[in-house]
């Protein structure tokens, strides 16, 4: 049985690829930090009593800025595989925190290869570290692949670039199995709530059914070359199984505006909607709506623009070329984007119609959002 570690397990990815794994009949064990509530939800569904006998899905307290602790995980777990997605994600925090950003995601790679390394496991272990289209950054050529020079654009981006480079280098250096997957956005029903598209379909959810007035966005015009994280994970996993450790691109090829996005999630529930003014003052409106539950009129204001989302150096356009994916891993997605609107949909409107229905029951709801 193999046996693997993934750091980052209670994210959208860790969630899919813990799934993927058991089903091939891994072992899976995951990183999961201390936190004071539980931070689980995405992987309950996962969970085995530990004191059950043949217990195939473990999890571990630990934290990427904490050396002695991965060395012990690993030394205990002994992983042929090591997919190392724990990390700040999120590009606009981390011009909040730049410092923290680059300890978990840019040392935090290191400390695990060192690791790898201190423990003798170079000949056995495989690591996958999660690198990223943010690494492209300022348009140098498109559609971007494996050989376009990276332009880094926010502390979050130059922390996985130092990632990605220190990969490189133990697999140079030491002869490790260590490869990039540089994967383009990859969305799901359980990405975070703060990404865009997250945002935008709990919001449209929401407005649908008569529990929000409208969503503030920043810059609608980003264009982003949108996957389902299901097939990514697909892709990671694959990249580990190869004869020989490379860095590869994973994305659909097709990029769209978050303007777009927004008018397929309206869609979804029946809504159109259009813009109009421009920049900071630019608005979307209700053409049509369709849908009796929402209670909309046409010519309603259902999204506005908030500057405090721009970020202070922007990623225009991202759009990859998965062709070397394609070729050498085999690796076809099974969604568009069209599927992955509807996904996510669905499930948020599922989701917001238990709100709805403890509201009508007289009960208080909150909903926290950024
Ligand atoms: P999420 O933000 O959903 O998950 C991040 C995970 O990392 C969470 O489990 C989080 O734990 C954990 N984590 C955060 N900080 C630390 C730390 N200091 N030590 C240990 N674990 C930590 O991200 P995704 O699942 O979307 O992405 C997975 C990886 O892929 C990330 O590295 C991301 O940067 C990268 N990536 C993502 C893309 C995407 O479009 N989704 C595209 C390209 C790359 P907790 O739950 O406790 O917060
Ligand atoms: P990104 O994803 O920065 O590409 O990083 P995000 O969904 O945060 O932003 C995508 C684009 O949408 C614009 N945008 C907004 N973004 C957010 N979060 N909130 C808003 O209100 C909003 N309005 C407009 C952004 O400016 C941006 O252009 C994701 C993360 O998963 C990274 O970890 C990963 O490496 C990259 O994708 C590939």
């Amino acid at each position: 049985m193999k046996v693997a570690l993934i750091t980052g397990i209670t994210g959208q990815d860790g969630a899919y690829l813990a799934e993927l794994l058991l089903e091939k009949g891994y072992e899976v064990h995951g990183l999961k930090r201390r936190s004071s509530l539980f931070n689980t939800d995405r992987i309950d569904h996962l969970y085995q009593d530990p004191h059950e006998t043949n217990v195939r899905f473990k999890l571990h307290y630990g934290d990427l800025s904490d050396s002695t602790n991965l060395i012990r995980i690993i030394q205990e777990v002994q992983p042929d595989e090591i997919y190392n997605l724990g990390a700040m994600s999120h590009v606009k925090v981390s011009f909040d925190t730049p410092e923290y950003t680059a300890n978990a995601d840019g040392i935090g790679t290191l400390r695990l290869l060192e690791a790898i390394r201190i423990l003798g496991l170079t000949k056995k272990t495989r690591i996958y570290q999660a690198s990223t289209s943010e690494l492209y950054g300022l348009v140098q050529q498109v559609p971007q692949s494996e050989t376009t020079p990276f332009y880094p654009r926010s502390p979050y981006a130059v922390a996985k670039m130092y990632a990605y480079w220190i990969t490189v280098n133990y697999r140079e250096a030491y002869g490790m199995y260590a490869c990039n997957g540089i994967l383009f956005n990859h969305e799901s029903p359980l990405r975070g709530e703060t990404f865009v598209t997250r945002k935008i379909t709990r919001g449209v959810a929401r407005i649908s059914l008569g529990l929000q007035q409208k969503i503030f966005l920043g810059n609608i015009d980003a264009k982003r070359d949108w996957g389902h994280a299901q097939d990514y994970v697909e892709a990671m996993w694959r990249i580990l199984q190869q004869d020989t450790p490379e860095d590869f691109v994973i994305a659909t090829g097709v990029t769209t505006t978050v303007r777009e996005f927004v008018q397929r999630a309206f869609a979804e529930v029946g809504i159109e909607v259009a813009f109009t003014g421009e920049g900071v003052n630019e608005k979307g409106h209700v053409v049509r709506c369709g849908n009796p539950t929402a209670g909309l009129e046409v010519g309603q204001v259902v999204l506005e623009i908030d500057p405090r989302y721009f970020r202070p150096t922007e990623v225009e356009l991202l759009i990859g070329d998965p062709t070397k994916a394609k070729t050498k891993l085999g690796w076809e997605p099974k969604h568009d984007l069209n599927s992955l609107v509807k996904d996510m949909m669905a499930a948020d409107v599922a989701l917001f119609q238990r709100d709805e229905y403890l509201l009508k029951g007289g009960h208080k709801v909150y909903n926290y959002h950024e």
